[in-house]
């Protein structure tokens, strides 16, 4: 079963019943050349700063730069694309709010094996969550071209319902190829991985994830973003980085203060705190 590939043009409902049949699919062509190569512009310094993985599940020739949000302001247009959005929210629809979970530039370098076949939601302490109920939407965007031969990410498309199983294997995988400025989507149940990058480039994806409200983030975004910088960004950015109540009452601070409120150094509208929003 191959990935099946939508327009930019697409519809986010066509898009959304696309992931939710496979798991998986690549909206081509979404971001600009222009775009990309400014946040590789922004990062560049970080890129060169950031370690290898220190292990063979994170790449001991790849590096993961992350903390987006404050490194490269050209990023946050695609952290907040409204197509991927609106198909988060609708594929994480059960839970009251989803939130941004983690920002990461990942570079696989040349002569690197491919990634053990893995579940993104196995993060969360390998809890088994309900088969109808996701708990993750994640995003690739392409930021060189994705080939078979420089390691594109391998997936299993329609593996959502598979039993959990750490034994899959990069036979079973198909090349999610696509070119620069395009995006994979795939959600936390599909089996998948990097793939081995047996070319003399670096392959770059940029990958971009959101989760359930109710769920810990991966990348901790008030940290990775300094407070001075989190104090120049616009409130939807802020809420989606987690500035906001989760559910009934996560993540308030101290007499239930809403974190927003907090940051922004003015009272919590006492009526509102608990509101979802
Ligand atoms: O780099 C890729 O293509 C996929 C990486 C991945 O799946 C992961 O690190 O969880
Ligand atoms: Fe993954």
């Amino acid at each position: 079963m191959s990935v099946v590939h939508l327009p930019a043009s697409a519809p986010a409902a066509e898009i959304h019943e696309v992931l939710a049949r496979d798991g998986v699919l690549v909206i081509d062509s979404l971001a600009s050349h222009e775009l990309i190569d400014r946040i590789l512009d922004e990062l560049a310094p970080h890129i060169e700063a950031t370690p290898f993985g220190a292990d063979g599940f994170t790449g001991r020739n790849t590096k993961r730069t992350g903390g987006l949000i404050a490194r490269s302001p050209a990023s946050r247009e695609l952290v907040t694309h409204p197509l991927i959005l609106d198909v988060t929210q609708r594929l994480l629809h059960r839970a009251k709010s989803f939130q941004l979970h983690l920002t990461q530039l990942i570079s696989i370098g040349p002569d690197s094996p491919a990634q053990a076949v893995h579940r993104d939601q196995w993060a969360f302490d390998f809890f088994e969550f309900p088969a109808d109920y996701d708990v993750q939407c994640n995003t690739i965007w392409a930021m060189t071209d994705f080939t078979e031969t420089n390691g594109a990410t391998r997936v299993i498309p329609g593996s959502t319902d598979w039993p959990d199983d750490l034994g899959h294997t990069f036979d079973e995988t198909v090349p999610a190829e696509m070119s620069k400025g395009s995006c994979l989507l795939y959600t936390g149940k599909v089996y998948h991985g990097g793939g081995a990058n047996r070319s003399d480039e670096i392959r770059r994806g940029l990958n971009i994830t959101y989760n359930v409200g109710w769920l810990r983030q991966e990348e901790n975004q008030y940290l990775s973003c300094p407070a001075e910088v989190a104090q120049t960004l616009d409130d939807d950015l802020l809420r989606l980085m987690g500035y906001r109540i989760g559910a009934y009452a996560l993540g308030y601070v101290d007499d239930t203060r809403d974190p927003l409120d907090v940051l922004r150094s003015r009272a919590t509208d006492r009526d509102a705190s608990f509101a979802p929003r």
